[in-house]
């Protein structure tokens, strides 16, 4: 049988890895003058990007460690978007720094699928000329031509090449195992090289794995509009209750998981809400004010409804009043009590923490003492008064050693509270999880510190969801208000090397009001 040499080349497509063909090879004919033809498709950090917007780029979300960013330039300079009129991003280009990231992951580690991110620029690049923000498509193609582009070392069978735009086109659904690093989240577009199409894969795993952004193109839409709008006033990028005496809560106000903010001032009582949507975090109400006089302000969700409420804990009388978030929040004028008082965990080496150690949707008062150890619960009941006294004890001795600080969360996400111990002197943690026969029983897991990392010793840590697993995440503060190291968990495992973090300043991005409250180290 006589091949032709298209039909050769088709079947070498099919069924052999082999390299992108690269802009240079193509333009020999003289077919394009612009010997880059989609100047929207650049090189941010080491993977591939495009430009959705003037100001916004589409990537893999794993080329950002999957994580939520914020307030990026001043941390990390380096990670720029770079465009280039001859798809050469070793050769002169136009660079713009990045300042706010977007993850649409499901989980840590998570190719293919919904490894998909957003990326907000500082400004929109200037150069070079023909730039025009592609779109993401409705609909994936059932047929036809599709091209895939990266600017990584694209020849996977020598991994050679890198820095250079580079696309290969081929059928739907024919598998191209053309992708290596570099070309992480490169688009797949409808039709040919220069046909300009829409985005309806990311390139996201070694070989032939691709993420989908279709599923996410209205929350998208949606969140570029609002923070074009009003990303100013994001409460992250402007240090919003950063004053004397005020403390950023990172709470529920209205129940639906995603983090909104109060600003409370410890010494006035003075409160303003953040209201959260689009992951945009802006002021909002300035409340009445609560919780004067320095005492301690801690949060839950006492009457169970995943709306984040409010405690007032006097240190020296034991005395608690529960402002409700239901009601929008009004101080001593809205819906409020003040429980019984029996001078609880009023003793001098008590401290008073918030969390759901029974799983029953209510945030429960755990008294620790700082010398011994000891633990008291007071589970939250459904009464009136809500809370009557110790219905739990423990002797055990966790997080009583010298340098240790107690923090609560739900590192394991099955819906109770564990207990975190961070000894701030060395950076090592240890863990006490609850499950059904072990509330308080002592360490369940350790993670010492190594070479490399001591977890923290210079800043403060605070417990939140960044990675939007469902579950409580450790993160570190420094005086500075921005940190570059982050440590998190995964699904109750614990290590230095996760690929997570080091990256800047992270978003919360989930709260679940009763078992995950965020918390600080105090
Ligand atoms: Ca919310
Ligand atoms: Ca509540
Ligand atoms: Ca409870
Ligand atoms: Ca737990």
């Amino acid at each position: 049988m006589r091949i032709t040499p298209l039909l050769l080349l088709l079947s070498a497509c099919a069924v052999e890895p082999e390299p992108l063909a690269s802009i240079s090879d193509d333009i020999t004919g003289g077919i394009v003058a612009n010997p880059n033809p989609r100047p929207e498709i650049g090189e941010w950090g080491g993977c591939t990007a495009t430009l959705i917007r003037p100001n916004w780029i589409l990537t893999a979300a794993h080329c950002f460690n999957w994580i939520d960013g914020r307030n990026l330039p001043s941390i990390n300079s380096i990670n720029t978007f770079s465009t280039s009129a001859t798809g050469d991003f070793g050769a002169a280009n136009a660079t713009v720094q990045v300042d706010r990231t977007f993850a649409f992951s499901r989980f840590a580690g998570e190719i293919g699928g919904d490894d998909v991110m957003l990326v907000h620029l500082v400004s929109a690049p200037t150069a070079p000329a023909g730039i025009v923000p592609a779109t993401i498509a409705t609909a994936a193609p059932t047929a036809g031509t599709v091209t895939d582009w990266g600017a990584g070392c694209n020849e996977t069978l020598h991994f050679t090449g890198g820095n250079v735009l580079r696309f290969l086109e081929s059928q739907v659904s024919t598998a191209t195992h053309a992708l290596c690093p570099g070309d992480s989240g490169g688009p797949k577009v409808i039709g040919t090289h220069v046909a300009r199409g829409a985005i309806y894969q990311i390139n996201s795993g070694f070989d032939n794995g691709f993420s989908n952004p279709i599923p996410w193109r209205t929350t998208i839409d949606r969140l570029i509009a609002d923070w074009d709008t009003n990303g100013w006033a994001d409460i992250y990028m402007n240090r919003w209750c950063t004053g004397p005496n005020e403390r950023r809560f990172e709470i529920d106000a209205d129940g639906d998981g995603q983090p909104d903010a109060l600003c409370w001032n410890s010494m006035t009582g003075a409160e303003q809400l953040g209201v959260g949507v689009n992951r945009l975090i802006r002021p909002s109400a300035v409340l009445p004010t609560f919780c004067t006089g320095g005492r301690e302000l801690l949060t839950g969700d006492f009457d169970g409804d995943h709306i984040t409420d409010l405690l007032c804990h006097d240190r020296t009388t034991g005395a608690n009043f529960i402002d409700f978030g239901r009601d929008g929040y009004n101080g001593f004028g809205g819906t409020t009590i003040a429980v019984p008082n029996f001078g609880w965990c009023s003793h001098p080496t008590g401290q008073l923490h918030t969390g759901d150690f029974n799983g029953d949707g209510r945030t429960d008062l755990l008294c620790h003492d700082t010398q011994t150890g000891h633990k008291w619960l007071d589970y939250a009941a459904n009464t009136t008064t809500i809370f009557a006294g110790t219905d739990y004890e423990s002797t055990n001795n966790f997080c009583s050693h010298v340098g240790a600080k107690l923090l609560v969360g739900d590192v394991d996400g099955n819906g109770m509270s564990d207990l975190i111990c961070h000894t701030t002197t060395t950076g090592q943690l240890h863990f006490d999880r609850t499950f059904a026969g072990d509330l308080f029983h002592g360490v369940d897991e350790t993670l010492d510190p190594t070479v490399n990392a001591h977890f923290c010793t210079a800043g403060r840590v605070e417990v939140g969801d960044y990675q939007g697993l469902g579950n409580s995440s450790l993160k570190c503060v420094t005086s500075t208000g921005s940190w570059t190291s982050l440590f998190a968990d995964g699904y109750g495992n614990f290590s230095y090397d996760r690929m997570f973090g080091f990256n800047g300043d992270v978003a919360q991005r989930t709260v679940n009001a009763a078992s995950r409250p965020w918390s600080y180290e105090r």
